[in-house]
């Protein structure tokens, strides 16, 4: 290569990222945030068996191989506890507070106090009902990798449970959230479409791009509300999975917004309580129109029509 050549490349924007032709080629081995140990203010952090626990059930995700079947987990009685008491609190408000599609699919799940629900029953049941996948990960993808799976209606879920100390709380995703919060969502079609269009704008997007996507999940996959004849319910899996955050939610205290995807998006907050603004959707459907029309803006339909020529789904 020239030195002429090199130098114009420099001059140049950098190239666009590498996108994923097969789910295989999503990096699922590159972690942030509690990746390789727990930060100090990680409930786990002093205890040393559930580093070990949490490294060993990360080490299977990240042998898992797309198409096999995950592998089922025996988990202590300890995690089982941990399980069952979420699931005995938040059940209590769900017909109150969960929006009604979320109350339509949970029954299929039919989970109970004394067993933790096993990855590879959640995945089969979604397969049946909106035909998206279950990839077992380690912890905290990359935003890129993570979104570019929801391209591949694949929804990267860790498989951990959280620190028996604090049943009501966990820094970082944990089966226990994935459950609860994602999964009876991820079994209605209309809201994976919703999803969808987050992850194949995804496919096409630069740095800053990424950034605003990340914002977009965060304030519908996450924390979104939608208008129930004149109340609002909770959709977002961190309202979902969190007592506290779904009596906050409903509470009147939170500004409410409209959720409109090409505005600027506030900072997210991860740490300090909970939200202080929900984003409403109207419907499903019309939340997917809007990240439809967004996707449109920033990647072009040539780009994902080649993109869908080339993988195999
Ligand atoms: N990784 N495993 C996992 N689970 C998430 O929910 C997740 C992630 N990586 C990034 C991320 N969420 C958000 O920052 C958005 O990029 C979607
Ligand atoms: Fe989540």
């Amino acid at each position: 290569r020239s030195r002429v050549g090199a130098s114009a490349a420099t001059l140049e924007a950098p190239p666009p990222p590498q996108i994923p032709r097969t789910l295989s080629e999503v990096d699922n081995g590159k972690l942030l945030g509690f990746g390789a140990d727990l930060a100090e203010d990680h409930p786990g952090f002093k205890d040393a068996g559930y580093k070990k626990r949490r490294q060993d059930i990360g080490h299977l995700a990240r042998g898992h191989e797309v198409g096999e079947p995950i592998p089922y987990l025996e988990y202590t009685p300890e995690e089982v506890r941990v399980w069952g008491t979420v699931l005995r609190e938040l059940r209590q408000l769900y017909p109150s507070h969960a929006c009604k599609e979320y109350l339509s699919t949970f029954p299929l799940f039919d989970f109970k106090e004394d067993i933790v629900p096993q990855l590879e029953d959640m995945a089969k049941i979604l397969r049946q009902t909106s035909g998206w996948q279950i990839r077992p990960v380690a912890g905290l993808l990359h935003p890129r990798d993570f979104l570019n799976g929801l391209a591949f209606k694949c929804f990267h879920s860790t498989q951990y449970i959280r620190h028996p100390s604090r049943p009501n709380y966990t820094p970082e995703p944990d089966l226990v959230h994935e459950i609860l919060g994602h999964v009876p969502m991820l079994a209605n079609p209309v809201f994976c479409d919703l999803v969808h269009q987050i992850g194949l704008a995804s496919l096409g997007a630069n740095e800053s791009q990424i950034w605003h996507l990340t914002k977009l999940y965060w304030y519908t996959v996450e924390f979104g509300v939608v208008r129930e004849a004149g109340d609002i319910k909770a959709f977002g899996a961190g309202v979902l999975s969190s007592f506290g955050e779904l009596k906050h939610m409903a509470s009147g205290t939170p500004a409410l917004e409209p959720f409109d995807p090409f505005m600027k998006q506030p900072k997210m907050s991860y740490k300090d309580g909970y939200q202080k603004r929900y984003f409403v959707l109207d419907s499903f459907e019309d939340g997917a129109s809007k990240l439809r029309d967004y996707c449109a803006s920033i990647t072009s339909p040539e780009l994902i029509k080649e993109w869908r020529a080339h993988q195999s789904l």
